[in-house]
């Protein structure tokens, strides 16, 4: 099915000719995910630089019942920003909309565009001393617009929630092209439906976001920055308690790391190195941030984790004594996934339980990953601190990609069931995209997947937006 030519032309005229890629080596990087496990195809990427053109493509597409596929930085993991294969949609990137249109310190707040790239709205907050805590691996290309879209998770969620809890309201462009302006940054507007939340999470399917009042916070002034090894993922969450009450719940970052994942990035990654002697079946990459200056809060910390090693709690731990080497063990958690990738493919599941059924889940998942493939490489780690896994499994050494990924089906279904009985989620922190629509079916309770429905068909009567994603 091909788009008329006609509303092609119209398009590029919307936008001029600094707004459109239609030339196939230009159009080439947003074909394909992140993962790499779509290939799409379209005949235009638009790339409008305000809101008001954004406007003027959603009023033409849904008029001509075309589809649009939003995309930021295209580093999602689900395959929610990739068009489908019949080149029937267009794209719409937002990276041309990358202005922080204001910072207010005293009120906390700051509204910047959906292109911006996540490090950018940090710098931009950081340069009003005050922080945007959003954080995680790919923070240098991801933009704000995905982040908000996926309400996406990161290294920080512990202290200061996912992406939904740092958004105060929302700009956002109905499918009909009508501006929905919700950008007050105010923190408290009771005036009925949440309509903010309704956008994020909602991966591009219910309208394009363009700009977000975000929330900021106080710049930590000091902080601790530890690698910990331990015996057993149940100490990890022991520890984590005691470390909350300890410091009064300013633990920011609590990253699981099993050994193998530790290797491989020891293997793989440049400028790395295990600041432990010993090695350890599992670690923990922990930060604590106080927002007041305290000299005394490296030796607290160091004494609680020598109380913790005493009590068999921790078998060793390392604290970061300078930038570099907070740098350094930061990189040991976030180059995971790279380094994971180099030891060929992996069957993925981003899940959820709570805290304390963590290590339990860790035990039963991968008894029944075993039964399914015995020598399958576990490489289970993430954000314990918010219950959420990346239980991945790369194939063994002896076999090869295609044949483990026949595994997939078999693997998923016993893990998502597993996650079911313990009444947790399938996708903690990436979303639905393309390439969870059926598992999504399958574990939502159908009240709930009827109410979003009934929400699309609301906003969306043409399904124009992103069309066969999330539902
Ligand atoms: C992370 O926490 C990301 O590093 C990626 O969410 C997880 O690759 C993965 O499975
Ligand atoms: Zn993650």
């Amino acid at each position: 099915m091909s788009i008329n030519p006609s509303l092609l032309a119209e398009l590029r005229r919307v936008v001029g000719p600094q707004g459109y890629l239609d030339q196939a080596a230009d159009v080439e990087p947003y074909l394909v995910d992140h993962r790499k496990l779509y290939r799409g195809a379209t005949p235009l990427v638009l790339r409008p630089d305000s809101t008001e053109q954004v406007s003027a493509i959603m009023r033409l597409c849904n008029e001509a019942r075309v589809g649009v596929v939003p995309v930021g930085g295209n580093t999602s993991y689900c395959g929610g920003a990739t068009p489908s294969e019949d080149g029937s949609q267009i794209v719409l990137s937002l990276a041309r909309m990358r202005r922080v249109r204001s910072v207010d310190p005293l009120n906390y707040t700051m509204i910047a565009e959906a292109g911006c790239v996540l490090a950018e709205v940090q710098a931009a907050a950081a340069s009003a001393d005050r922080l945007f805590p959003m954080s995680l691996g790919s923070e240098g290309s991801c933009q704000l617009g995905g982040n908000l879209s996926t309400n996406a998770g990161g290294t920080a969620v512990l202290r200061y929630g996912m992406m939904r809890d740092l958004i105060l309201g929302l700009e956002v462009v109905l499918p009909d092209g009508r501006v929905l302006d919700g950008l007050k940054p105010l923190r408290k507007d009771n005036t009925g439906y949440d309509l903010r939340d309704l956008f994020m999470g909602a991966e591009g399917t219910l309208g394009v976001i363009t700009a977000a009042a975000c929330k900021l916070f106080s710049r930590p002034a000091s902080s601790v920055t530890a690698l910990v090894g331990i015996t057993d993922p149940k100490h990890a969450v022991s520890l984590l308690s005691r470390l909350r009450s300890f410091t009064g719940d300013a633990v920011s970052t609590f990253e699981l790391i099993p050994r193998l994942a530790l290797e491989l990035v020891l293997e793989f990654v440049p400028n790395t190195a295990n600041p432990l002697d010993g090695r350890h079946d599992w670690y923990v990459l922990l930060e604590i941030g106080m927002g007041r200056q305290d000299e005394s809060l490296r030796g607290a910390i160091e004494a609680e984790l020598a109380n913790a090693l005493e009590e068999g709690q921790i078998v060793d731990a390392a604290i970061a004594a300078s930038e570099s080497q907070r740098e350094m063990f930061w990189r040991l958690r976030e180059t995971i996934p790279e380094a994971q990738r180099r030891i060929g493919a992996s069957i993925k599941h981003d899940v959820s339980v709570t805290t304390s059924e963590l290590p339990q889940f860790i035990i039963e998942a991968s008894q029944l990953v075993r039964s399914i493939s015995p020598t399958g490489r576990i490489v289970s780690y993430g954000h314990l601190g918010d219950g959420n896994l990346h239980f991945n499994v790369s194939r063994p050494v002896d076999q090869d990609d295609e044949s483990f990924l026949r595994l997939a089906p078999n693997i998923n279904r016993a893990v998502h069931d597993l996650i079911a009985r313990y009444g947790g989620s399938i996708s903690a922190e990436h979303g639905i995209g393309r390439l969870k629509r059926e598992e999504l079916v399958r574990y939502k309770q159908p009240v709930a997947l009827d109410v979003m429905r009934a929400i699309k068909q609301a906003l969306d009567p043409n399904g124009i937006m992103n069309p066969g994603k999330v539902l």
